[in-house]
């Protein structure tokens, strides 16, 4: 089960990696791997696995992000948002886009930085995306909101990509051209 400690933090260099992509049939290891990034957002949702094992709530973990530099991430949305979502993603990527943008008012949180960076990271509103699941299946989905900011998020870290690359530092707030903004107090 991966903890908080297992979690690499902002400064260290397989953050800034360009992960590699993964064979299939997936290794033990691979898939051990893929199933605990799932679990951990999972679980990193979930209230009494929070109390008993001090984790941080996110919607998405990639693998680099817990010292293994490979093109894998997780997303999960729990249903009680309007978004209901759980997805492994190997070897994804981004087929098509939207001209239109979007970002969090309230700005991205990453399990690997420890600070609020406050600002607009733009995304992409919409995007329709490629990625092998965890049996080698290839799959194709279109996304919008904030799973589609989150699987851009993720999809980053495979890259060496922090979000805070993408706020502007002369003007964090700056607006973003042709942008829809994505008002969300908070998780859920
Ligand atoms: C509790 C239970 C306010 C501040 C609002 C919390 C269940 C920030 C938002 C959650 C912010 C859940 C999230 C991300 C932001 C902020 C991620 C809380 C977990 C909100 C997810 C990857 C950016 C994703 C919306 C600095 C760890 N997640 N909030 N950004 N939630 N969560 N990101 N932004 N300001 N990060 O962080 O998983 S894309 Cl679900
Ligand atoms: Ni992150």
């Amino acid at each position: 089960m991966i903890l908080m400690k297992d979690i690499i933090r902002e400064g260290h260099p397989t953050l800034r990696m360009r992960s590699e992509e993964v064979a299939f049939p997936l290794s033990d290891e691979d898939r051990k791997l893929a199933e605990d990034l799932l679990m951990y957002v999972k679980n990193s949702q979930d209230e009494e696995m929070i109390e008993k094992y001090d984790l941080r709530p996110g919607v998405g973990i990639a693998a680099p992000q817990v010292n293994q530099p490979k093109r894998i991430f997780a997303l999960h949305f729990d249903e009680s948002s309007d978004e209901n979502l759980s997805l492994i993603a190997i070897n994804p990527k981004i087929v098509s886009h939207s001209v239109e943008r979007s970002y969090l008012t309230s700005g991205e949180g990453c399990l690997s930085v420890d600070r609020a960076v406050p600002g607009y990271v733009p995304r992409y509103a919409r995007i329709t995306v490629k990625a092998f699941d965890i049996e080698g299946k290839e799959y194709k989905m279109r996304l919008k909101g904030l799973p589609a900011i989150a699987f851009q998020h993720e999809l980053d870290h495979l890259n060496g990509i922090m979000f805070f690359d993408h706020i502007n530092p002369k003007n964090p707030f700056a607006e973003i051209p042709n942008a829809t903004p994505i008002d969300r107090s908070s998780g859920d």
